[in-house]
């Protein structure tokens, strides 16, 4: 049976998802994990009606130049700072992300590099697999700081940060957040958070973590002033995004002893990492996988192949993704999106 679909899936991807897009699609999907250039992402996505990407993908009005036959992109990622929604939209094209199915999961994740930094997991894990442990150890070795009892600094609130939050009542802290719009009371309850200008943010933390999405506006959010506002012996999280830190400024930072660590998963220059960062064993480092848990990851393999099939049109919710970035792209075409 011909397929009047075709669909290009530019990472590898879990079977079941694959199976079920090849039940109504014509799939092309890529066996390995790579980089494509500019020229390849524009050339694969002229030939398809829709596509699942990843972070690395870049589409921007350049990529969809002189493509009339692209009308869905769903993102493997809940942020989409890869995807300039403006040019999507112009073009007629439905973009869509995996919002809430990796909450839980992401903010666990916080909480263990919090944990990890905090304790200084990474470095005696290190010195002990060195063989650097042989004698009795001093009682004043290995000394990190605490969290309970503490105040823990959340910059952006949106429901990552609020599972970020309601797991901080296990460690007895007191949280304080920033975001531009103050939660309503209900959830501020929910989370027993407050807000706090981001100034009493960074001078009150004792950890900060930061769960805000990457625009142009927010780029280096955290650079030299504001580090220099946070409290002596206080610990940099980030699961967001690398750009919003400024990495050099936050290596100087740490060697000379103002903050007591930080741990990090995220990076400006993905893959690669600051060498003053590297060089540094106060920071635990991990390659962006904030969200990769087995039942996460599946789950937003399944919700951006859902966006796929409704987007175009077919399968159960045929017109009706569950989660369009630009629904005005359906209302335009005609098709109701989900509020
Ligand atoms: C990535 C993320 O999607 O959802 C996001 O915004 O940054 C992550 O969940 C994941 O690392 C897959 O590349």
């Amino acid at each position: 049976m011909t397929k009047r679909y075709k669909v290009w899936v530019s990472r590898p991807l879990f079977p079941e998802a694959l199976a079920r897009l090849e039940q109504h699609v014509e799939l092309h999907a890529e066996a390995i994990e790579r980089v494509h250039s500019p020229e390849q992402l524009r050339e694969r996505l002229a030939g398809v009606d829709a596509a699942i990407i990843g972070l690395s993908d870049r589409v921007d009005a350049a990529t969809l130049a002189g493509n009339h036959r692209l009308r869905v992109i769903a993102n493997l990622a809940v942020g989409y700072n890869n995807l300039d929604i403006d040019a999507l939209t112009r073009a007629g094209v439905l973009a869509c992300n995996t919002p809430d199915v990796l909450n839980e999961t992401t903010a666990d994740y916080a909480w263990a590099l919090l944990l990890a930094a905090a304790r200084r997991v990474g470095a005696a894990e290190r010195w002990l697999r060195a063989g650097q442990w042989t004698g009795a150890m001093r009682f004043d070795d290995w000394l990190g700081v605490d969290l309970h009892g503490k105040t823990l600094g959340i910059l952006g609130m949106g429901r990552i940060g609020q599972a970020v939050a309601r797991r901080a009542a296990g460690f007895d802290m007191r949280v304080l957040y920033h975001n531009r719009t103050r939660l309503p009371e209900v959830v501020e309850r929910q989370c027993a958070a407050c807000w706090v200008d981001k100034a009493a943010l960074l001078r009150e933390s004792d950890h900060l973590v930061l769960v805000l999405p990457y625009t142009p506006q927010n780029h280096h959010v955290i650079g030299a002033a504001e580090l220099a506002q946070m409290k002596r012996g206080s610990v940099l999280v980030n699961i967001a995004r690398g750009g919003l830190v400024d990495e050099a400024a936050l290596a100087a930072s740490l060697a000379a002893g103002h903050l007591a660590a930080a741990g990090l998963d995220v990076y400006e220059d993905e893959p690669v990492v600051h060498p003053a960062l590297l060089a540094l064993e106060q920071v635990v480092l991990s390659p962006h996988l904030g969200s990769a848990s087995a039942d996460t990851r599946r789950n937003m393999a399944q919700l951006a192949t859902d966006n796929v099939l409704a987007g175009l049109g077919v399968g159960p919710d045929a017109g009706r993704p569950p989660t369009p970035i630009n629904p005005q792209v359906l209302a335009a075409r005609g098709v109701l999106g989900k509020a």
